[in-house]
């Protein structure tokens, strides 16, 4: 039997219908101006034209691993099962982006390639084996584990935090609001990989800053909110950081002449770490779609109360 899937946001019904056939799923996708009635959705953002119109829907699945966009938008029944995605090829992209972050800024790569365009003495050390370093991951789910592997080789002393208890080997695991600042304690970068939920929101201010060593990165790649973009300018400015890397802002794109765009000590990159891919986020959704329709329970389920 063909499902019927509303896709909204993001990527045309064509590239999903694309990716859909490519893993033989037996799924129409449809537009929201032309759908028939649908029991599943395929949604980023905000989508007040959708839900009005498919009363029959009996899951939502986001396009993206985060689920703040649709829990933001009021037209969204409260009902409703919301299903994240799980992966489906973001894991490696973003612990990629995570270890050129640290890399560059632990091993000092940038001011050896400066060194080297003013003609300084090559025999110089520039870049430090950064072996030893302190590095915390916050965010202990599919992003954070995945970055957390690929840093281990690298001979970090890591750290890692969550809401709940996490036991992860040759990770110094830390959870719950009562142990943040036991976590952030002298860390030599600091990566970012939470999702925007109440609590989160603003969690990075001024005096977490102060807790990171002198000279300290951080990495953010979970949301722009996290982060109170005054107090990390402050923190840059003061020279108790000694650089950012940003993917994701409170605007995006962010705004032209926005601080973050011309500071020196910052790398924002246009929010990339890691893309929805539509092959594997396609077979990821048409597999849950068959486990819902045969009355099985599915992972990815968000927990509207705690916001992820
Ligand atoms: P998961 O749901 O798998 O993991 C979320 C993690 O955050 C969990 O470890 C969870 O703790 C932790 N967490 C949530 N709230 C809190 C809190 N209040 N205090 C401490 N820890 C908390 O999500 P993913 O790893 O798949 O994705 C994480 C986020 O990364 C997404 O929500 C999105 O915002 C961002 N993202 C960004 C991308 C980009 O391109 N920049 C691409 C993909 C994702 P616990 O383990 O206890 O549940
Ligand atoms: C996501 C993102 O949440 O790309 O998947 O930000």
């Amino acid at each position: 039997m063909t499902i019927d899937l509303i896709v909204a946001g993001g990527y045309t019904a064509a590239e999903w219908q694309a990716g859909f056939d490519a893993c033989a799923a037996a799924v129409k996708v449809h537009e929201v101006a032309d759908a028939p009635k649908c029991r599943y959705a395929l949604v980023w953002g905000a989508q007040p034209a959708l839900y009005a119109t498919q009363p029959d829907l009996r899951a939502v699945f986001s396009m993206g691993a985060g689920v703040e966009h649709l829990l933001r938008d009021p037209s969204l029944p409260a009902a409703l099962p919301l299903i994240r995605l799980e992966d489906a090829g973001m894991a490696v992209q973003m612990a990629g982006y995570a270890v050129w972050g640290v890399l560059r800024h632990l091993r000092r790569f940038d001011d050896s390639a400066a060194a080297a365009r003013r003609g300084e003495d090559w025999g110089g050390w520039r870049s430090p084996p950064a072996t030893g370093a302190r590095v915390g991951v916050m965010g202990l789910g599919v992003m954070g584990q995945a970055t957390l592997a690929a840093l281990a080789p690298l001979g970090f002393v890591l750290r890692g935090w969550s809401r709940s208890p996490r036991e992860i080997t040759g990770v110094e695991c830390h959870a719950g609001t009562a142990a943040l600042d036991r976590f952030l304690d002298g860390l030599d970068a600091l990566v970012c990989v939470l999702p925007h939920t109440p609590d989160t929101e603003n969690l990075l201010d001024a005096a977490r800053f102060a807790r990171l060593a002198k000279g300290a990165l951080v990495l953010n790649a979970g949301r722009g909110s996290l982060i109170v973009d005054a107090d990390l300018l402050a923190a840059l400015d003061r020279g108790h950081l000694g650089a950012a890397v940003l993917d994701v802002f409170r605007e995006e794109p962010l705004p032209a002449g926005h601080p973050y765009l011309t500071h020196p000590r910052v790398t924002a990159t246009p929010h990339i770490a890691a893309r929805t891919q539509i092959p594997l986020t396609s077979r990821q959704v048409a597999d849950k779609i068959a486990q819902l329709e045969a009355g099985l329970p599915v992972s990815g389920l968000v927990g509207r109360e705690r916001g992820y």
